[in-house]
C-alpha cells in the first residue's frame, strides 16, 4: 500500500513538472539564453568620423584623417572589464563605408591610412584584447555604405557579404553582428555623389545573409532592427517598454522601416521569440565629440537606464565614443566604472535570502522573520520554455493589513520594480499567464536609497532674455527661448519655416545650434535639412552655413553646426528645409548661438 502511495506520488509529480516544462509559445535558443544572461555590454563607436567631429560621414573622407596616435584596445576592454560589462561591439564598419580592417575587397579602410603605416587592423586589436581580458567581441558592420560605387546594386550585397565573411572567418568568435537600418539616401557613392533609394524590404536579401551568418558562426546573435535573434528598443534614449514581450513577427515587419511601438512592447501574440536591446551612448553622440565632454551621463540617468532596460527584461549595449587618440576617454570611464561599483553596492543584501517561500495557485508568498524595509522588489523568470507571465500585482502586509504596492505586466529574464519605502513582513505576489501552468519566477528584494538627480545646468553664451523673435508671429514662438526643453514651438503649415531673430545687439558667433521636440518617442517635425544666414538689418541676408543633421531622428539631441570663423550679426534665420518624415510638420525647443 505504501509504495502505492509513493509510486502515485511519483506519477503525480513528474507529470506536474512535464506538464509545467511544456513550452508556451516560441522559445530562446541557447545563444539567446547566453546572450540574456551578459545583460550589460559595451559599443564603441570609431571611424574616420572620430577625426572629422561627424556622426555620420559622407563617404569621401580621406583616409589619411584616420590617424589616432595612442590607439590603446586593451584599455578599451579594461575600462569594459572594470565597468561590469560582458562583451564589446565594434563598428567595423560605418556607413561612411571607411573599414577599421584591412578587407581585402576595398581601399577605403586603415590600409591605407597613416595608422602604423597601414599596416594596423583596429578589429584584430581588439579581438586579441577581448581575448586577454575575459570578454566576447562583436562586430557592426553598416548595410548602408556612402563610398560604394555600387550602392544599390546586386554587386554590392555580395561585396557586403564577402565583408562579412572576412569578419566572421578571421577573428574568432562573435557573439552578435549588428546590422544598422539607417539610410539617409545620399552619399558620394564612388564619386557619383547623389541619392540612393532603395527598396528596403527587398534590396538586401537579408534571409541569405542570415544563413551565411548561421553557417560561419553557429552561436552569433544576430540583430537587425526587427531580428530575427535579438530586436530594436524603437529609440536611442535608453529605455525599453514597461510591457516588453520577448516576442516579435519577425517576417511581419521590415528592417530600415521600423515601427518604433511595437519595438517597445514587443507582440503577445507573434510566433518568433527575438527579445529587445537598449541601445545608448553614455554621451549625447555615438561619436567622439571634444564639446560633449560635459555631457557625460550622469549616475543618476546610467542607474535609470539600467531600470528602463536590463530592468525590463532588454539587455543594455552602452556606446563609448573612442577619442581621438584611440582611447575611451578618461572621463566616460570614469562614470562607468563609478555606475558599476554603484550597482554591485546597491544589490549587496538579498532581503529575500533568509526569508521563507510558499506558494498557492499562482501566488507565492515571502515571509520575513521581521519586518524589513525595501524599495525595490526583483523577479526572474525562467523563459526556458518560454515566456509566461503576462501579469502580476504585488501586496505588502503593512502594520497587520494587506496594501497593493506595484502592478505589472512583462516579467521575462528580469524585472526590477522600483517601489515606494515599504515596512513590512511578508509579500504576496500574484501572478497571471495563459499557459497552463506557471513557472514561479525567482524574487529578490533590496532596500536601495534614492538617488537624487543632478540640477541639468545648461548655459547659453548670450543673454538671451534681449533677444526678439520677428517670425513666426505666434505666441508659442517664445518657447524656443525659454531654456525649458520640454516646451517647443509647433507648426503644420510644410516648408520652408523661417525663424528670425533679433538680438537686439551686434553679436559676434561661431555658430548656432537646434534642439528639437523632445517629446519621447513619437517625435515629429524634427528637422533634417536646415540654412543658417545672418543679417545687421534683418532685410539683406547672407547664408553661412546649409546642410543636414545626421541621426537626428533617432537620437534627437542639441545639433551644433560651427562655422570656419566667428560672424559679426544683430539678426539671425534658421531656415528649415525638410523634416524627417518628409511631413509638413516643424518643431523646436530651443535655438541659440554660440559665442
Ligand atoms: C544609428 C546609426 O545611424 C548611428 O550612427 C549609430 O551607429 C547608432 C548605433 O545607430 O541608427
Amino acid at each position: 500500500m505504501k509504495k502505492l502511495t509513493l509510486l502515485m506520488l511519483f506519477i503525480m509529480t513528474t507529470s506536474l513538472i512535464s506538464r509545467s516544462q511544456e513550452p508556451f509559445g516560441p522559445v530562446p535558443t541557447q545563444s539567446q539564453l547566453d546572450w540574456y544572461d551578459m545583460e550589460r555590454y559595451a559599443f564603441v563607436h570609431f571611424s574616420i568620423n572620430t577625426f572629422t567631429d561627424q556622426e555620420w560621414g559622407f563617404g569621401d573622407e580621406s583616409p589619411q584623417l584616420f590617424n589616432p596616435t595612442r590607439l590603446d584596445c586593451r584599455q578599451w576592454a579594461k575600462v569594459c572589464k572594470e565597468a561590469g560589462l560582458k562583451g564589446i561591439i565594434l563598428t567595423a564598419k560605418h556607413h561612411a563605408g571607411f573599414c577599421l580592417w584591412p578587407s581585402k575587397y576595398t581601399d577605403y579602410s586603415v590600409k591605407n591610412s597613416p595608422w602604423k603605416n597601414g599596416k594596423g587592423d583596429v578589429v584584430r586589436e581588439l579581438s586579441e584584447a577581448c581575448k586577454e581580458y575575459g570578454l566576447k567581441m562583436g562586430i557592426y558592420l553598416s548595410p548602408w555604405d556612402r563610398n560604394r560605387a555600387d550602392y544599390g546594386e546586386p554587386s554590392y550585397i555580395e561585396y557586403f557579404r564577402n565583408q562579412l565573411t572576412e569578419l566572421l572567418t578571421n577573428y574568432g568568435d562573435i557573439f552578435e553582428v549588428w546590422f544598422d537600418g539607417a539610410n539617409g539616401g545620399d552619399g558620394y557613392y564612388g564619386g557619383q555623389r547623389g541619392r540612393r533609394n532603395i527598396d528596403r524590404s527587398k534590396y538586401y536579401d537579408w534571409n541569405n545573409t542570415i544563413a551565411l551568418v548561421r553557417k560561419l558562426q553557429p552561436n552569433c546573435i544576430i540583430w537587425n532592427e526587427v531580428g530575427p535573434d535579438i530586436r530594436w528598443c524603437g529609440n536611442e534614449q535608453g529605455s525599453i517598454g514597461e510591457t516588453n514581450w520577448a516576442r516579435y513577427d519577425y517576417s511581419a515587419h521590415i528592417p530600415g522601416e521600423p515601427d518604433n511601438a511595437t519595438l517597445r512592447s514587443g507582440e503577445i501574440d507573434a510566433p518568433n521569440f527575438v527579445p529587445a536591446e537598449v541601445n545608448v551612448s553614455i554621451r549625447p553622440g555615438w561619436f567622439y565629440h571634444k564639446f560633449e565632454d560635459l555631457k557625460v551621463k550622469s549616475l543618476y540617468k546610467l542607474t535609470n537606464i539600467y531600470y528602463n532596460s536590463v530592468g525590463r527584461g532588454s539587455t543594455w549595449l552602452l556606446n563609448f565614443p573612442i577619442d581621438c587618440e584611440g582611447r575611451i576617454n578618461d572621463i566616460d570611464a570614469k562614470a562607468a566604472i563609478e555606475f558599476n561599483n554603484y550597482l554591485k553596492s546597491i544589490y549587496k543584501e538579498n532581503l529575500a535570502k533568509d526569508a521563507s517561500e510558499r506558494t498557492v495557485d499562482n501566488s507565492m508568498t515571502v515571509s520575513f522573520k521581521k519586518a524589513v524595509t525595501f524599495t525595490q522588489l526583483i523577479l526572474k523568470e525562467d523563459i526556458r520554455k518560454g515566456q509566461r507571465i503576462k501579469g502580476f500585482e504585488v501586496e505588502a502586509l503593512i502594520n497587520g493589513d494587506w496594501k497593493t504596492i506595484a502592478k505589472g505586466t512583462t516579467i521575462s529574464h528580469k524585472r526590477i520594480l522600483l517601489l515606494p519605502e515599504t515596512t513590512a513582513s511578508e509579500v504576496k505576489i500574484a501572478f497571471h499567464t495563459d499557459a497552463s501552468e506557471l513557472i514561479f519566477p525567482k524574487v529578490e528584494i533590496y532596500n536601495v536609497p534614492e538617488l537624487k538627480e543632478p540640477e541639468d545646468m545648461e548655459s547659453y553664451d548670450f543673454d538671451r532674455a534681449k533677444w526678439k523673435i520677428v517670425s513666426p508671429d505666434t505666441v508659442a514662438a517664445s518657447q524656443i527661448l525659454d531654456g525649458n526643453k520640454k516646451t517647443m514651438l509647433w507648426l503644420d503649415k510644410g516648408f520652408p519655416v523661417d525663424i528670425v531673430i533679433d538680438m537686439t545687439e551686434n553679436n559676434s558667433i561661431s555658430g548656432f545650434r537646434y534642439l528639437p521636440d523632445q517629446g519621447d518617442y513619437f517625435l515629429r517635425g524634427i528637422i533634417t535639412h536646415y540654412e543658417f544666414a545672418v543679417s545687421m538689418n534683418g532685410k539683406e541676408w547672407t547664408n553661412v552655413s546649409s546642410g543636414e543633421f545626421s541621426n537626428i531622428s533617432n537620437n534627437p539631441l542639441w545639433q551644433v553646426v560651427k562655422f570656419d570663423k566667428k560672424i559679426k550679426t544683430r539678426f539671425i534665420r534658421f531656415r528649415a528645409i525638410r523634416n524627417s518624415k518628409g511631413w509638413g510638420d516643424f518643431g523646436c525647443a530651443e535655438l541659440d548661438v554660440l559665442k
